[in-house]
């Protein structure tokens, strides 16, 4: 199967999560009171992002624990989440792009979950008004890991993704399918549009960041030639530096994403907590695979919650040309 339904009829991220705990035992109440705190949460954020235009200059003193420097609009969103998210006591972690170090709350609730997420992916694309995302990946968490919680993508009980793009959609799974919902302005509430979303048999394009090719690997260069040279793929190339927006079309259109080792940064540029593991799990489950040249993303066990990976993620021959 490779085509993803589109939605007509108009039903809520509310009733459709209550549909999908109806259906399935393994679905807690927790875990769609989650999913819907974070709509709630990327709803003020795009309120946010669609007036970056008029509020000046973008970017704030800060500069963040990778080094980078933080836009304001990275600021709200990161407090907008943990905000939202620490208000009922289902977290006991909460690990963000932006927090120099996990963030522990004393949460009475067992289980009590623990949240990973970049606030707003892409946020150097704000002054130019090319789409930006919030990722994010829950875990239960699990006591006996001790205060750094961190645990292989594999044990994802759900993850998603907004794209703030020319619409606004939010892409989740919780291990039974990938769907995708239509924010509508005029109503303020994300509509299924994309029902069980599936990764196109036959991909159309790879997308990576060609000015770094003459310090990729000669596997990784091997790999990007077979698809410039092949008669019978065709592949396009497309690539924004918005991984959301870039994982995004890959996901509805089909293809490859790679963000490579380089030799200054023999772990890439992608962060495995926050950016690697959830779009893994959405591959994952809409057909595609995810790795980081030798083993399979969802299978690395982190040991900082900042580490970062190589990252080759989509169809899953194409992704296995990569190793
Ligand atoms: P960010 O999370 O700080 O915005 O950085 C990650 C972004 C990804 O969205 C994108 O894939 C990548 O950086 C682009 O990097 P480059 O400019 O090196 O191609
Ligand atoms: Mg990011």
């Amino acid at each position: 199967m490779s085509k993803t339904a589109i939605q007509s009829s108009r039903k809520t991220i509310e009733q459709h999560l209550l549909e999908m705990q109806a259906k399935h035992d393994d679905l807690p109440q927790d875990i769609a009171n989650i999913l819907y705190d974070i709509s709630l949460a990327t709803k003020m954020i795009r309120n946010n992002v669609i007036v970056a235009g008029f509020q000046g200059d973008s970017t704030s003193d800060h500069v963040n624990v990778h080094g980078e420097s933080v836009k304001k609009l990275d600021i709200f969103a990161n407090n907008c989440l943990i905000d939202i998210l620490s208000a009922h006591g289902r977290f006991s972690y909460i690990g963000s792009e932006e927090e120099d170090d996990i963030i522990t709350i004393n949460s009475s609730k067992d289980p009590s979950y623990a949240i990973f997420f970049d606030p707003l992916d892409g946020s150097s694309n704000i002054d130019v008004n090319v789409s930006v995302g919030t990722i994010f990946s829950i875990y239960q968490s699990d006591s006996s890991l001790g205060d750094i919680n961190l645990q292989p993508g594999s044990k994802q009980v759900a993850a998603g993704y907004v794209i703030y793009g020319s619409s606004v959609m939010l892409v989740y799974t919780t291990g039974h399918g990938v769907f995708g919902f239509t924010y509508d302005p005029n109503i303020g509430e994300f509509l299924l549009s994309h029902d069980h979303i599936r990764i196109p048999d036959s991909p159309k394009y790879y997308s990576v960041n060609e000015s770094l090719y003459p310090h990729f690997s000669p596997n990784v260069q091997a790999a990007l030639d077979s698809f410039k040279l092949s008669q019978t793929e065709s592949l396009s190339s497309r690539y924004v530096g918005s991984l959301v927006a870039d994982f995004h079309r890959n996901l509805l259109k089909g293809g490859v994403f790679a963000y490579p080792a380089l030799p200054t940064h023999p772990q890439g540029k992608l962060r495995l907590m926050y950016e690697a593991n959830p779009l893994a799990f959405i591959c994952e489950q809409a057909g595609g695979s995810a790795s980081n040249g030798s083993k399979p993303i969802l299978s690395i066990l982190p040991a900082n919650v900042h580490d970062k990976t190589p990252l080759f993620i989509g169809n899953t021959p194409l992704v296995n040309r990569f190793k």
